[in-house]
C-alpha cells in the first residue's frame, strides 16, 4: 500500500501489488495534482497594537486560530504584508495566510515571547 501525507491529510493512497487493486506496481504521481486535491482557504489576519505608551513590541508574537472544523499550528507572525516593523503602537499590521479551510472561526490564541 503507497499512502501519500500532505499537511496530516490522506491525498493519495493505492496498492502498489500485483494481486491487489489494479495489479499496478508502479505509479506516478505529480505535486500539481496532490495540490489541487487540498481544499485551502486564504486568511487575511489584521492586528492593531494599541495606542497607549508603550503598546507596541518587538518581541515574537505567535497565533493559533482555533474554528469549528479544526484549529492552525502555533504560527510565528514573521512577515507582514505591510512593514518590516510590526506591532508598532497605533498601527495595523497584515498578514495573509493559506490553510485548510478552518470554518467558523471561533477563537483566537495569541502569545508574544
Ligand atoms: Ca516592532
Amino acid at each position: 500500500m503507497i499512502t501519500f501525507l500532505f499537511w496530516n491529510k490522506i491525498i493519495y493512497f493505492r496498492w502498489l501489488a500485483v494481486d491487489e487493486d489494479d495489479g499496478q506496481i508502479v505509479r506516478e504521481l505529480t505535486l500539481g495534482t496532490a495540490a489541487q486535491l487540498l481544499d485551502k482557504t486564504t486568511y487575511n489576519i489584521r492586528i492593531k497594537t494599541g495606542d497607549v505608551l508603550q503598546a507596541g513590541t518587538d518581541a515574537d508574537v505567535h497565533l493559533k486560530i482555533f474554528g469549528e472544523k479544526g484549529d492552525t499550528d502555533k504560527l510565528q507572525l514573521r512577515t507582514s504584508d505591510n512593514t518590516t516593523n510590526k506591532f508598532e503602537r497605533g498601527r495595523i499590521d497584515k498578514f495573509t495566510y493559506e490553510f485548510d479551510d478552518l470554518g467558523k472561526v471561533c477563537s483566537l490564541f495569541v502569545l508574544i515571547i
